[in-house]
């Protein structure tokens, strides 16, 4: 029954997408199966409904007609019958439907999104959205963010190593932006005043795009950073040749020609890294 079930899901998911002519982002994290399942369900259960709304329309516009010897006759809709079918299939939508996926999603977060992940396998990264760009900041050898030797790649960049949970805290340094990466189904505000938290973790190598998800200014449009997930040896390489590149800026500012004159943020924007869940 289930299998039977997943089937027809797919079937009409395949034929949903495809006839808006829009594939969604392959998955490639270790959680996002939960959404796409939600996603579906819902999709499942509104075509059916709708199928069967749509056919017994026709149904009855055919049936009841007017034609020689019949004459199509005008219903209120408003007797005690019509009255109690309307409450009943309003009650098994939303019994069907709101009822089984807000189940879904509480399990789903128990299960997954709100189960951060603890321990010093866990990659840490600090995000700080600005009007229109993606600041990241990683702890450095160090371990602890806002100290001297946080590494902070170029904009809109972030590498994260695969099969390993990665924690990322955010706070916007201007207005409301959103962190959202399509292909591993999570998405989190950046608020102002706030430091809110979200993890998620890579399956697959490759290279993906993270999008603001909250319309923040008139360029909202084109605030696009880059995810690279790699190797874990790749990754450390990377960790590495950055750190080695910062240490010549700090030589760039002893020949007071800073490269990063144009970044209006200042380069320590990190705050103290603090468990939120
Ligand atoms: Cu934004």
């Amino acid at each position: 029954m289930k299998q039977y079930f997943s089937k027809i899901n797919q079937v009409i998911t395949k034929a949903v997408w495809g006839i808006w002519f829009l594939d969604p982002p392959k998955d490639v994290s270790l959680d996002g199966y939960r959404i796409d399942n939600t996603i579906q369900y819902t999709d499942t259960v509104i075509t059916f409904y709708f199928s069967v709304v749509v056919l017994a329309l026709v149904y009855f516009i055919f049936k009841y007609r007017s034609r020689p010897g019949h004459n199509a006759q005008y219903d209120r809709g408003d007797s005690k019958k019509n009255l109690i079918a309307t409450v009943a299939m309003g009650l098994l939508v939303f019994f069907s439907i709101d009822v089984v996926i807000e189940a879904m999603s509480f399990k789903d977060l128990k299960e997954a999104f709100w189960k951060f992940p603890k321990g010093s396998d866990v990659v840490r990264i600090e995000v700080m959205p600005q009007q229109y760009a993606w600041n990241v900041r990683y702890p450095g050898p160090d371990g602890e963010f806002a100290t001297e030797d946080d590494i902070v790649p170029p904009l809109n960049l972030m590498h994260i190593p695969v099969n390993k949970p990665v924690v990322i805290q955010i706070a916007p340094w201007d207005v409301i932006h959103s962190f959202y990466i399509p292909n591993f189904r999570v998405k989190v505000d950046a608020t102002p005043g706030m430091i809110n938290a979200m993890w998620f973790q890579a399956t697959e190598t490759g290279e993906f795009e993270i999008a603001c998800a909250e319309l923040c200014g008139n360029s909202h449009y084109r605030m696009k950073g880059y995810l690279t997930v790699e190797s874990e040896s790749e990754y450390n390489a990377w960790l590495t040749s950055l750190a080695e590149e910062e240490d010549e800026w700090e030589e760039w500012d002893e020949w007071d020609e800073d490269p990063l004159e144009e970044v209006t943020i200042p380069e320590d924007w990190g705050w103290p890294w603090k468990e939120i869940r």
